[in-house]
């Protein structure tokens, strides 16, 4: 397609000259664009194919260059980057140095937080207006645009909770496509079904003779007002529950219609207090494959169209990740043990769990996006006796900090957390990479911590954790598996097993870089070093008498995480050899540094961070000089 509009778009401004023709023509380019950028990479999409006409409706009504708006998630911003002044760039989009696949304020004023965690657009939100309101810039408004999938996280009530007390002029508007990343689940998801039969209701009662004889609404709005009588006397119109949170409600409004939606935004623009506007839309609009199928093609693997809309073939990938080996070997032991049971946040699809929901309906629970209340829930299934894990990614886990600790890690309770995307996760960027867990898990007693040097130690790793009567978090990274060829060693608590040793020098790995280290010491002994390496296996407890071994026997250790080295494996090796009273001087610690790291192919970022094998024996050859070592045995021997 020829984009003629879209270039011309500089900036929201820039919309206000179009016609309304062409702001429909506008919708169309950038479902174009969107559909381009899928064909090489993948990328959020069917969101984003859903939200061009709300998103366009608000850059007219609104001016975002002095109002607030907030995309939750923020999976769903690509058509708000494509009208915020880099369309020229969005080629670039989720590749290393281009535009971030979220919100992002360092490429634009339009972005205010850089945010890909979902519920906490209202919190924000209102967060913005109350400090405008002090700042003397009452005039400011505040627009919050969250999903239905993302409406049940605790959060988003604790937000409306307080914006009905503090009674401020804060707009939501929930985008329901009916849909998270699958169908969306739970009770609220069965209330906002019931508004889908509902009559439209404006709950702007006081504004509303107002409206009708200020605004000049079209003959849709104006049926869809005189229903308001209707509306207010079925009790379960879709908006009850909203009023009741102090919220006035307006809705159900058709998403896609670019005109009628700019209408009912000039309303709600002009009522005070917190107003939700209920916009219903369709996740794929405008491209049938992913209407059809909108859980693929959510964030779809790079595929050609077969003309307009149609697809003439995805790039499936062939390979084993570590979460499909996670999800087989869990299957497993459900299969063999009846107290095993799942959960997960909202991530059957991430989690490659449909096999599982499938099979073992019973005990596979999907909570929608609250990963504070699994935990929880977790803990009083261990207490009555279950073996929960809860599957959850390593920065999504963070939201239930306070529960790991409190209905779990204080109560000693068996609960099994598989923490994927633990490390670099890639494309997403800096909002997904789970570089935290070890150092946030680290510090709670009776938590044991792990991670599969490699994809053997993947099955029994987790049978070890469901029958441990402690808590263990076993962390695995968003690869493919690899597999180190090498006699079996069984999993035991806080053991680590010694794959090599290496009077020169030793690398300690815990997780998957293991690997790479196998790699890193076999391309040093040919330079003539003899290093060893050991796979760690646990964080917690530590192996501390293999460990120390190699402390005080090999020339030089490295320690080796995918993870923020401040706190992470190599400090509690560090920590672990200062108590003891040896030296230290001869340790170096590899890791994730003290800074968030941008988006990228995971193996683009492993090389940035010295992760990658190179980077091991650059870092191991410069460690041996600084300590003036000399390549000893494998010289000598060879
Ligand atoms: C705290 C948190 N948990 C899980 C996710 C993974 N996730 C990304 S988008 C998404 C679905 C969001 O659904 P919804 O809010 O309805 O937006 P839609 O994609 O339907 O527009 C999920 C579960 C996340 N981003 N943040």
């Amino acid at each position: 397609m020829d984009f003629q509009l879209l270039p011309q778009i500089q900036s929201p401004k820039d919309l206000r000259r179009l016609t309304d023709p062409q702001l429909l023509q506008l919708a169309d380019e950038i479902r174009e664009a969107l559909c381009t950028v899928v064909t090489d990479r993948t990328a959020h999409f069917a969101s984003n194919l859903g939200v061009v006409e709300l998103c366009l409706a608000l850059h007219q009504v609104f001016d975002f260059s002095h109002d607030r708006l907030i995309w939750d998630t923020g999976h769903q911003i690509y058509p708000h980057k494509l009208i915020t002044g880099r369309f020229a760039q969005f080629q670039t989009i989720r590749r290393k140095g281009g535009l971030m696949g979220f919100p992002n304020p360092n490429e634009s004023d339009y972005d205010l937080f850089m945010t890909g965690h979902a519920g906490a657009s209202i919190s924000t939100a209102l967060g913005l207006k109350a400090g405008d309101n002090l700042l003397n810039q009452a005039d400011r408004r505040s627009v919050a645009v969250i999903g239905d999938g993302a409406l049940p996280s605790g959060i988003v009530f604790e937000a409306m909770n307080n914006a009905a007390e503090l009674k401020s002029d804060l707009l939501v508007i929930l985008n329901d496509n009916k849909m998270g990343i699958c169908p969306r689940v739970g009770g609220l998801a069965k209330y906002l079904d019931k508004a889908r039969v509902a009559p439209f209701y404006n709950g702007l009662k006081r504004d509303v003779s107002w409206l009708l004889n200020k605004l000049p609404l079209g003959e849709t709005a104006h049926h869809a007002l005189s229903q308001f009588k209707d509306a207010l006397k079925g009790f379960l119109h879709g908006g009850m529950l909203f009023e009741e949170l102090g919220f006035r409600y307006l809705g159900p409004v058709d998403g896609h219609d670019l005109l009628g939606l700019r209408r009912y935004l000039e309303m709600v623009k002009e009522v005070s207090g917190p107003v939700l506007m209920h916009v219903f839309t369709q996740k794929g609009h405008g491209f049938e494959p992913a209407c059809n199928d909108p859980v693929m093609f959510h964030a779809p693997p790079p595929f050609q169209r077969n003309g307009h809309n149609g697809v003439a073939s995805i790039k499936k990938s062939a390979s084993r990740a570590y979460t499909n080996a996670v999800s087989d070997a869990l299957y497993d032991l459900m299969q063999r043990d009846p107290k095993v049971c799942v959960l997960t946040a909202a991530m059957c699809e991430g989690n490659k769990l449909s096999r599982v929901r499938t099979d073992f309906p019973d005990r596979f629970f999907d909570t929608g996006i609250c990963e504070g209340h699994s935990v929880a829930f977790a803990g009083g299934m261990a207490k009555a006796g279950m073996k929960p894990v809860v599957d959850i990614y390593s920065t999504f886990l963070q939201r239930s900090y306070d529960h790991i600790f409190q209905e779990v890690a204080l109560q000693n309770l068996p609960v099994t957390f598989c923490m994927d995307r633990a490390g670099l996760a890639g494309a997403d960027g800096p909002t997904h990479h789970g570089a935290f867990d070890i150092g946030y898990l680290r510090v709670f007693p009776n938590l044991i911590l792990a991670a599969p040097g490699d994809e053997h130690d993947v099955a029994p790793m987790l049978e070890f954790a469901v029958n441990s009567p402690q808590p263990v978090a076993i962390r695995y990274p968003k690869a493919n598996t690899e597999a180190v060829d090498r006699p079996e060693q069984p999993i035991e608590s806080g053991k680590a097993e010694v794959f090599a040793w290496g009077a020169d020098g030793m690398f300690i790995a815990y997780g998957t870089l293991f690997s790479r280290c196998v790699e890193a010491a076999r391309q040093l002994r040919t330079l003539g070093w003899d290093v060893g390496v050991i796979n760690a296996r646990f964080a917690k407890p530590l192996d501390t008498d293999t460990m120390f071994r190699a402390i005080e026997d090999c020339g030089f250790v490295l320690t080796v995480e995918e993870g923020a080295l401040m706190g992470g494996f190599g400090s509690a090796v560090l920590e672990a050899a200062n108590d003891a009273g040896l030296r230290t001087d001869h340790i170096r610690r590899l890791g994730l540094p003290d800074r968030f790291i941008e988006h990228g192919e995971r193996d683009e970022l492993l090389v940035d961070v010295g992760l990658d094998v190179d980077g091991l024996v650059a870092a191991a050859t410069s460690l041996a000089e600084k300590l003036d070592l000399e390549p000893a045995t494998v010289a000598k021997t060879a």
